[in-house]
């Protein structure tokens, strides 16, 4: 078949964690009007939809993923009023936003969870999973993502109650229709206002194994994939979503999908499923991810990276599509994670950015990536403010690990690094909020050296990097809609690839470390160097983190 063209297919999401953002009111807290004050440098870039973390009313335990009203906006980021100014303001510009919907749970503080722990008689019950215990414990021996035991003892009922994230993150049961038709109403309240579509938040989690039999996996990997994904209602539950509201409007869905393994993939974005029209699987995220998860490191490599975008991009063919990136709110920033930060920031976060847009797929960029953000140093526990890293640092030490070996293992993967505020300028606090301002999470020292200012005024800047690469991938139907050939993934340290589509073809030359490298592509003589992140070179070595873009001609 061929592959079908789609707006949501062309352009490029851009991810704001309002958070961190930019603060506009002196609270130290990122917030809508921050947003506002940005979107003509977000114009400038050239990204074209925004896909902005959660601003719901949330006793932010999980910073906004733990949604106590989905109808109202939380006061720390702005009224109704501003977030319909920056819809506007972004339409205003022929940009798109798109929400990010929770339905997998909701706070405890949601008037539905309040209801519901009452008694076993509310009419709101259902809304949640609420069993027995058994042997004077819990249900089973589900673990939460986030450590400890998913169920949580609630002594009003004695009843324990399912949570996959944190305990103030009660999973909501959509085998209970009432809670499916909520979902509908809180989806068209939004597309109703104009949103473009939704970022679906572990989607692939929100059919539950009623049977709720213990896990025995040997990672909690395996346990996401196997007991907590791709449970036995979820395609139904999102057909639902699909015809019941999603497909009454020209939006764009990308799924979440924590557990999606390529042998599932086209079931949720499959061309003719009427399920979603994209996907961020986390195969390549969760590399490094041990039996006991995140600060549980094991060794990993390109290698391993290469092999999953093959094999996604096999697994996709002409019928699914996914959304490629390398960073988000949940993981280390890419160019410390995947790059070098220390001696090659720039040529490494300009060849990551290289990969990114010219993939197939849907391009996702985290802010800040964009100037090539580093991950953070922290040298105190108390310097954290993520409940995934909070509870795991007492889950470890609990078990005998010293906290300056949790933080060395945090300072390398966990979500906090993500998660500091945008570097604006090399004012204090890097101009993400005044000096005399608290903000709610220390901002990266390196802001002197890395911030927008610094970026825009400087034409090698790797902002500039990623503007000339949107651009030209915007005017490039083969790095679009173009077949991928993997040319060489085995070579150590190189990734070369092209896209092709009818008569245009593009070579990509990738040399993803610190090491000079021999590329023979001498045999390619009808080339037209288009981009790379060093002078204009052209000789057969590769500098270290050096990435090309060839036009191919005679194709
Ligand atoms: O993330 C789910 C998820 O897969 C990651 O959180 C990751 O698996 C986790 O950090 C374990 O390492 C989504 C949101 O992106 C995340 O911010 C929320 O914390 C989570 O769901 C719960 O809503
Ligand atoms: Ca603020």
């Amino acid at each position: 078949m061929a592959i079908e063209r789609k707006w949501w297919k062309e352009q490029v999401i851009y991810q704001i964690y309002p958070r961190s953002f930019k603060d506009s009111n002196g609270d130290g807290i990122g917030d809508i009007n921050g947003i506002i004050s940005k979107l003509d440098y977000l114009k400038l870039l050239g990204v074209d939809i925004i896909w902005l973390s959660p601003i719901y009313q949330s006793p932010n335990d999980d910073n906004g993923y733990d949604i106590s009203d989905y109808y109202a906006i939380h006061p720390e980021f702005g009224t109704m009023e501003e977030f319909d100014m920056l819809l506007k303001g972004l339409h205003d510009r022929n940009m798109k936003l798109i929400m990010d919907i929770v339905v997998n749970h909701s706070s405890d503080e949601h008037k539905w969870f309040e209801e519901s722990r009452k008694s076993k008689v509310s009419p709101y019950r259902d809304y949640y999973f609420w069993r027995e215990g058994k042997d004077g414990g819990p249900p089973n021996n589900w673990q939460s993502f986030f450590g400890g035991s998913a169920w949580e003892l609630d002594k009003t009922t004695g009843e324990y109650y399912l949570h996959i994230f944190s305990k103030k993150q009660p999973d909501l049961n959509l085998e209970n229709e009432k809670v499916r038709n909520e979902i509908f109403k809180i989806l068209e309240f939004w597309l109703d206002k104009g949103v473009d579509g939704f970022r679906m938040d572990v989607v692939s989690l929100i059919s539950k194994r009623l049977d709720f039999v213990d896990a025995n996996q040997p990672t909690f990997g395996k346990v996401v994939e196997e007991v907590y994904s791709n449970g036995p209602r979820v395609h139904e539950y999102i057909k639902e979503m699909y015809d019941t509201v999603l497909s009454k409007y020209d939006i764009m869905t990308v799924g979440e999908g924590p557990g999606i393994t390529t042998d599932v993939g086209l079931d949720y974005v499959g061309h003719d499923r009427g399920e979603l029209n994209m996907i961020f699987h986390l195969d390549h995220m969760f590399l490094g991810f041990g039996p006991k998860g995140r600060f549980d490191q094991v060794p990993y490599n390109w290698n391993d990276v290469k092999n999953i975008f093959k094999d996604w991009y096999d697994a996709m063919g002409d019928s699914g599509w996914v959304s490629i990136f390398l960073d988000n709110h949940d993981f280390a920033r890419m160019v410390s994670r995947f790059g070098n930060d220390k001696l090659f920031r720039i040529e490494s976060a300009k060849l990551l950015s290289m990969l990114v847009l010219t993939m197939r797929g849907t391009p996702c960029i985290f802010q800040g990536s964009e100037i090539g953000m580093t991950n953070v140093r922290a040298e105190d526990i108390s310097e954290y403010r993520d409940v995934e890293t909070i509870n795991f640092h007492k889950e470890f030490v609990t078990e005998g690990m010293s906290t300056f070996d949790f933080i060395n293992i945090a300072n390398i993967t966990g979500r906090d690094n993500a998660r500091t505020p945008i570097q604006w300028n090399d004012s204090p606090n890097g101009g993400f909020c005044d000096a005399d301002d608290e903000p709610w999470i220390g901002v990266n020292s390196n802001y002197e050296s890395i911030n927008v200012k610094q970026a825009l005024s400087d034409r090698g800047s790797v902002f500039y990097f990623y503007k000339e690469l949107l651009h030209l991938r915007k005017n490039a139907p083969a790095l679009i809609y173009g077949n991928w050939e993997v040319i060489d993934q085995e070579s150590d340290n190189l990734y070369v690839y092209k896209r092709y589509l009818e008569n245009e073809a593009y070579l990509v030359v990738l040399n993803h470390s610190d090491e000079h490298v021999a590329v023979d592509i001498e045999h390619i003589k009808a080339k037209i160097l288009v981009i790379s992140n060093y002078d204009n070179r052209m000789t057969q070595v590769l500098l270290p983190w050096e990435a090309r873009l060839y036009k191919l001609l005679n194709v």
